[in-house]
């Protein structure tokens, strides 16, 4: 051919295949603009502070004094650094908890910063947050409780009126709102007003939640409005800060709405039929609490915790919402600003360097043949552009030439989720030895996944999309070598008394103390368990020997010994005190109330216990109001404690109650509901507290 001919032969072949190639239909359910804006936000900042901050609760009653509401040193400049400078895109505030108390001086009720002495009453936390988020460039976003243990009226119509007329003042007089947080727990008991009752709500019908949608896009069009049914996004079905690794952003989103009862796997993983676009949000603490405690000031989540939430939220396309208990000063306590830092560093250095850039990338198929569509897209850091395959293809494979030999751990892949999220399942090979080894077998990609596996040499790595509901739309891959974060040993004391310390990454040795001094090279080097009895604490640390590496301390506290300890009528049941959070005992009934007597086999002076429930996923049991009493001869018995252990349900962490200081040998515990009422009790762990 002519040189002349063949270059009109070749400008007609381009221009036809940029011509003639149509674009990929869309798929399913499309996400709206808006929360196309909100997934590229991906980690963002819960704040919990209220009343509870100060009465050292989780659910407040609503019958607190306003006056007790008095933080000294408030400075949400201090928050919003922190998100900051741990690269978060926004936060939301408790506007109003369960309690009813308006952290906003509302017009509609005095049970608010008014009638406090904080700022002389005239404060208002809205506007000093808001203002700040501002200045610094973040979104701001707000949580309104719709149960309302304080008002009146909660269960009435009115109270509707009232909870509209508040989130009006909430999204008008606070600039843009970029998410508003309506919690599923709904109805019980509370002051309301005085009544003092239990009040129960239909939990479908009594918000009339369409019109409620409607009213907050009236006034932020923008806004994502978060529940268990969405409409904007989900919850994820825990508090614990995962979703499935199968995670659809799908949802039958008609057959949900907040506090519906239902299948919480259906939360956790979405549905791959959903009719809707309805993402995952996870929401967890960086705490054990969503409020502070000075308890949990040793129990901040260490480094790898929170590595692992963020690689199951994030990682598995869903939001991050990290939690932050203000303290009572009104700042974010100093351990949490550590933590929060420490992952942001690691996060930053874990996608520092992007081993992908510049690499040449091939595909089995490319859309058309068309450039429009080619392979060069995923690597061209531009997330409007995306390779896309023929309409018939749902199969197809994209290599990763890196050249030379090079250690990688991380992959991260996105789809062009505009279109639909369509990838079913996928693997990802390495060339390793001349051939090719598979390093992950997976389902769901969506706006974002990231795969994190043992370090692998390799030159070439190869991704198959095995299944997909159509052509699939890829628009961003990246391959990272993230720097290895030693594991927090586990702390664990068994009823024998002998302490046990595990997790350590191989060829990684664990050291210990037990005279509450931080552990070190130079510490006690862990081989086998150990006995410890009575009251002691443990801190462990893992040490990379050959490289000087240090992971984090984790530190338990243990009381009396429980080596003598039974339970009346079922001596030889143990699993309650056998320091093994995954093992539970169960006793079930016909009615409540149901109760479980513990022999402490000497007679000691008790400030408190503490109750971990269930942790399996089945679990039954746990137990919502209580009594608890104490005996000295298992006969006569004096009620010491009574209440809820609230949240629970949804979080069913260590409880930790505490009475005024009392002689007994025995306890008795009372369950007089349970968050499933079922009639049992089930308890992983139980403990006493005399310090
Ligand atoms: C739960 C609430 O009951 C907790 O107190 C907390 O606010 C959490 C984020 O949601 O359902």
């Amino acid at each position: 051919m002519k040189k002349f001919t063949f270059i009109i032969a070749l400008l007609a072949l381009l221009s036809s295949s940029c011509t003639q190639t149509p674009p990929p239909k869309p798929h399913g359910p499309l996400p709206e603009a808006r929360q196309l804006a909100w997934h590229e936000m991906e980690y963002y900042a819960f704040v919990h502070f209220s009343m509870n901050t100060f009465t050292d609760i989780e659910w407040g009653y609503g019958d607190k004094d306003p006056k007790l509401f008095n933080p000294p040193e408030l400075d949400c400049k201090q928050w919003v650094k922190v998100f900051k400078d741990a690269g978060m895109k926004g936060v939301i505030l408790t506007a109003k908890h369960h309690d009813g108390f308006c952290l906003w001086p509302s017009k509609y009720t005095d049970y608010s910063v008014k009638a406090s002495p904080w700022r002389n009453g005239k404060g208002d936390l809205l506007r000093e947050l808001s203002d700040a988020c501002k200045e610094a460039g973040l979104k701001f976003g707000v949580y309104l409780s719709p149960w309302d243990r304080n008002h009146k009226d909660y269960g009435k119509p009115e109270y509707i009126t009232y909870f509209r007329n508040q989130l009006r003042e909430l999204l008008t007089n606070y600039g843009d709102i970029f998410e508003v947080w309506f919690d599923g727990a709904n109805g019980g008991d509370g002051y309301y007003g005085g009544a003092r009752e239990v009040r129960k709500i239909d939990r479908k019908t009594y918000y009339d939640w369409p019109n409620t949608y409607k009213l907050v896009y009236e006034l932020q069009p923008n806004a994502i409005l978060f529940s268990d049914a969405g409409p904007g996004c989900r919850w994820c079905g825990n508090e614990e800060g995962w979703v499935r690794p199968t995670n659809w952003s799908l949802l039958k989103r008609d057959d949900f709405y907040p506090g519906v009862s239902c299948d919480r796997e259906f939360l956790r993983a979405g549905q791959e039929d959903g009719t809707h676009w309805v993402p995952a949000e996870v929401d967890v603490s960086i705490r054990p609490g969503w409020f502070y405690h000075k308890s949990e000031d040793h129990k901040v989540k260490t480094l790898p915790h929170l590595l692992d939430i963020y690689y199951h939220s994030v990682g598995r396309n869903g939001n991050l919402l990290l939690n932050f208990p203000v303290d009572q000063r009104g700042l974010i306590h100093e351990k949490d600003v550590e933590q929060v830092m420490k992952l942001a560093n690691v996060l930053k250095q874990d996608f520092a360097n992007n081993l992908a850039k510049g690499k040449k990338f091939t595909a089995t198929n490319t859309r058309g043949n068309s450039s429009k569509y080619s392979i060069d897209n995923v690597n061209d850091n531009n997330k409007e552009t995306y390779w896309a395959t023929d309409d018939n293809v749902t199969s197809a494979s994209i290599t990763i030439d890196l050249g030379t030999e090079t250690e990688v751990n991380r992959f991260l892949s996105q789809e062009y989720i505009a279109l639909g999220q369509r990838v079913q399942k996928f693997t990802l090979e390495a060339m390793v030895n001349n051939s090719w080894k598979e390093i992950a077998s997976e389902t769901t990609i969506g706006y974002k996944r990231i795969l994190r596996f043992p370090t692998v040499k390799t030159s070439q790595l190869r991704f198959n999309i095995t299944h997909s509901k159509a052509c699939p739309l890829i628009s961003n891959i990246e391959i990272y070598n993230a720097p290895m974060v030693l594991n927090a040993p586990v702390i664990r004391r068994n009823q024998a008394n002998e302490v046990s310390l595990s997790g350590a990454d191989d060829n990684v040795t664990i050291y210990y103390t037990i005279d509450g001094t931080t552990p070190s090279a130079q510490s006690k080097l862990y081989s086998q368990p150990f006995t410890l009895s009575g009251k002691a604490t443990v801190k462990a640390i893992c040490i990379d020997t050959k490289t000087g590496k240090k992971g984090e301390v984790t530190s338990e506290e243990f009381d009396i010994s429980r080596a003598n300890w039974k339970i009346k009528g079922r001596e030889q049941e143990t699993k309650t005190f056998d320091g093994n959070p995954n093992t539970s005992w169960r006793k079930t009934g016909k009615k409540f109330p149901l109760d479980v007597v513990i022999d402490l086999g000497q007679t000691t002076t008790l400030k408190g216990f503490t109750y971990l429930p269930e942790q399996n996923r089945w679990s039954s049991g746990i137990v919502f109001k209580y009594q608890f009493f104490t005996s000295t001869n298992g006969r006569n018995w004096k009620q010491v404690s009574k209440g809820e252990f609230s949240n629970i349900k949804n979080s069913p962490i260590w409880q930790k109650k505490l009475f005024s200081p009392t002689k007994a040998r025995y306890v008795k515990f009372k369950a007089l509901s349970t968050t499933d009422d079922r009639t049992a009790i089930g308890i992983a762990e139980f403990d006493i507290l005399t310090k």
